[in-house]
């Protein structure tokens, strides 16, 4: 990636790396390079990684094929579930096409049934995952990622070794670093980017294969911003916190409703932003099936019950970055996030206080209008 390029045109770059590394994913095929293709935060992709196979998000962020999806699934389901199930089953993803394995885990109901079906049409391995976030959660988390890659050595005919596994995690490790000093950026006060800036890199970086040297150009990138940096560009704006379910390609219709009304979005606190990256594996715990499950049973997801690292979490990105204001965005039918708004409205506003305001929406752009209306308004009021 060239950075010598302005900075407008390098987070155009990192989001149209999705569609690049089709082609490259392609040549990867070419090659014989096995590809694992997950859905969720969850997902050790220290795994497939440490035997050289490439790892693809197939986490569907458009709504285009929801309505094939709705010939076998309710339609009163999320529309990432209906999403990622319908560019499967049409094929209409190439990443899909190319996975040789797709691993779900069994987090929310809704996705746990949508990969029963799509075992039936494609090459599925589920991982068990705990509800609680406990040592037997730890336990049981540790158990299925030696069961996950006793799956990958039988299907690819390889041997995964402790130091593979331990090279892996440290290769990821300097990634989460570079990201998180990347996105900590918007810590100063007024920050240096906007929310969509934040969002085309941190989703971006998912399609760059080769780990390493989308490592160095997140740190490049960040040495960029900070040398570029102009504080009238966002001087005066309210800060945002976002936090709640993936929102998938609804991130630009809430973050421009947001940053058209006085507000920029300095922080995610959802599986995009924070809550992905935020801990690190434990790069010196001998049993490295057991450093892998200590880090990922902690991720603060709702599918989590309790779920008490959220609140721990949000607290401390409220006071890291100065947040006037708590966005909670749900995609429509998810449960979990749903329910546990009660928690987190009333953590916001009366641990923190400060405002909080709740939204649900889908895919699609049809309430774009009510948003900006409803996002105008709660900004006004900070
Ligand atoms: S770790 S947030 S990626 S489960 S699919 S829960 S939106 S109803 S995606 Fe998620 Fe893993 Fe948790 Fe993150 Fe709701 Fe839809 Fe379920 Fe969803």
């Amino acid at each position: 990636m060239e950075l010598v390029k302005e900075l407008p045109a390098i987070f155009d770059e990192f989001s149209e790396q999705r569609k690049k590394s089709f082609i490259t994913a392609y040549e990867f095929k070419q090659k014989g390079i096995p590809m694992v293709g997950g859905f969720c935060t969850y997902l050790p992709k220290e795994l497939p990684m440490a035997m050289g196979a490439c790892m693809v998000g197939l986490c569907s962020k458009t709504g285009e094929t929801i309505p094939d999806a709705e010939k076998d699934l309710p339609r009163n389901l999320c529309p990432l579930i209906k999403a990622s199930y319908g560019f499967a089953k049409t094929d209409k993803c190439p990443f899909f096409y190319f996975s040789d394995l797709i691993v779900g885990e069994t987090t929310c109901d809704g996705k746990k049934k949508m990969y029963e079906m799509l075992g039936e049409f494609k090459n599925v391995h589920v991982m068990q995952l705990p509800q609680t976030q406990n040592e037997d959660g730890v336990e049981l988390y540790r158990r299925e990622a030696i069961r996950f890659k006793e799956k990958l050595e039988e299907q690819f005919g390889v041997t995964i070794t402790d130091d593979q596994v331990r090279e892996a995690i440290k290769t990821n490790n300097e990634q989460r670093r570079a990201i998180k000093a990347f996105y900590e950026l918007q810590k100063m006060d007024p920050p240096p980017m906007g929310g969509m800036d934040i969002h085309k890199v941190l989703d971006g970086v998912q399609f760059r294969f080769d780990i390493p040297a989308a490592t160095e150009d997140i740190k490049a990138l960040t040495e960029k911003v900070l040398r570029e940096y102009d504080p009238k560009k966002f001087e005066g704006r309210k800060r945002i916190l976002i936090t709640g379910s993936p929102i998938g390609c609804s991130t630009e219709k809430v973050v421009n409703a947001i940053e058209q009304n006085g507000g920029v979005v300095v922080c995610y606190e959802n599986c995009g932003g924070a809550r992905s990256v935020d801990e690190l594996v434990d790069e010196n715990d001998p049993d490295v099936y057991h450093a892998l499950a200590k880090r990922y049973v902690n991720i603060p997801c709702s599918c989590m019950s309790p779920n008490p690292g959220r609140t721990e979490l949000m607290g401390r990105l409220i006071d890291e970055y100065k947040i006037d204001g708590v966005i909670e965005v749900v995609l429509q039918a998810c449960h979990t996030f749903n329910v546990e708004s009660y928690k987190i409205k009333n953590f916001v506003q009366q641990e923190k206080h400060i405002p909080y305001m709740y939204m649900e929406t889908d895919y699609s752009s049809t309430d774009a209008g009510q948003v900006n209306t409803r996002v105008g308004a709660f900004i006004e009021m900070l």
